[in-house]
């Protein structure tokens, strides 16, 4: 059980290390963004389409959404349909499934807003920080974060939640 334990503590020094690369490669500029700096979405492609922000949107049928970070003020909105949603850094961003079975990645850092919506979703974060909220809505969702310090909430439906640490809420089990 003791080497079970350590395995994931291990597993998240080498993710530490690896952000702590990706952060110093960023320059820290867009890392330590002032309280009420404008919006800073940064590489984000809808169907193949660059959107500038700060709404980035999809459509009503399943759509492939990647942004490289987000910041406050910026907001995704998957609108119907089943879509596929990709953000590196969501800082104090909104990431919207709506309505259909979405699949929704961040992929180092939520420390923003991220509502799975209506429908079935599939949620998987990397870390989820201390002001970060991962909402599944209703549905029968699957929520996994690897390190939370925030709060994760299934809400209404049947949700499997695979969530160490921090708050949960409305998991079963
Ligand atoms: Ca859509
Ligand atoms: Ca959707
Ligand atoms: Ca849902």
């Amino acid at each position: 059980m003791d080497n079970a334990s350590t395995r994931p503590v291990r597993a998240l020094a080498r993710r530490a290390a690896r952000l702590a690369a990706v952060v110093a490669a960023l320059g820290l500029s867009a890392w330590a963004a002032p309280v009420g700096a404008a919006p800073v979405a940064t590489g984000c492609v809808v169907n193949g389409q660059p959107q500038p922000g700060p709404e980035i949107n999809g459509t009503n049928g399943d759509d492939d959404i990647r942004c490289d970070s987000l910041g406050p003020g910026d907001v995704v909105f998957g609108y119907d349909g089943r879509d596929t949603v990709r953000v590196t850094f969501n800082r104090a961003g909104v990431v919207n499934g709506n309505r259909g079975a979405d699949t929704i990645r961040v992929e180092e850092e939520n420390t923003g807003l991220v509502q799975a919506g209506d429908g079935n979703d599939d949620v998987v974060a990397s870390f989820n920080g201390p002001s970060g909220r991962i909402h599944g809505n209703p549905g029968d969702d699957r929520l996994q974060v690897l390190l939370n310090e925030g709060v994760v909430d299934g809400n209404e439906g049947v949700d499997t939640c695979f969530v160490n640490e921090g708050t949960v809420l409305n998991c079963n089990p």
